[in-house]
């Protein structure tokens, strides 16, 4: 009886030791921490948590110039961020016809784009941006629907 015990905890580590071994490797190669780069100097720094469903800056408006965003995916599900400037109310972007996400082409003035990426993660990237409005949203299809946007400003 003790003997089975003692061979099924060494099994139990073996798998464990196993598991181990195979996330080291899933992660090697690529071991970016979720810390980002520092802004360059002069950019305005925003922090954007994106998570199901909702995207979340830690500023609703910044000084137009160069502007650094850090996307954190607290969510559990790959995510994207688009900085789209427009007129348009945040919840009233145009869709592509089959519904599922934002045409981007035809609601943006201009658009900036931090592409998908997985859950855990930190991007981020810095973009030279003018006065005006914008829209901060994620455009995997579905995202926006299930209320993946907020309204911005640059003054
Ligand atoms: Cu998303």
């Amino acid at each position: 009886m003790a003997f089975k015990r003692v061979l099924r905890v060494q099994l139990l580590l073996g798998v464990a030791l196993l598991a181990a071994a195979l996330a080291a490797f899933a992660c090697g190669g690529d071991d970016e921490e979720v810390q980002p780069t520092a802004p360059p100097s002069g950019a305005t720094s925003v922090r954007v948590v994106l998570d199901e469903w909702s995207v979340t800056p830690n500023v609703s408006s910044v000084p137009a110039g160069r502007v650094t965003f850090e996307a954190v995916n607290e969510g559990a599900a790959p995510h994207e961020l688009v900085v789209l400037k427009t007129d348009l109310p945040a919840d009233g972007l145009i869709m592509q016809t089959d519904g599922g996400k934002v045409d981007e082409e035809a609601s943006a003035e201009m658009m900036w784009e931090i592409e998908e990426f997985p859950a855990g993660r930190a991007e981020s990237a810095t973009y030279e941006l003018s006065r005006g409005k914008y829209v901060l949203f994620c455009n995997i299809s579905g995202h926006y629907k299930l209320g993946m946007f907020v309204g911005f400003q640059v003054q």
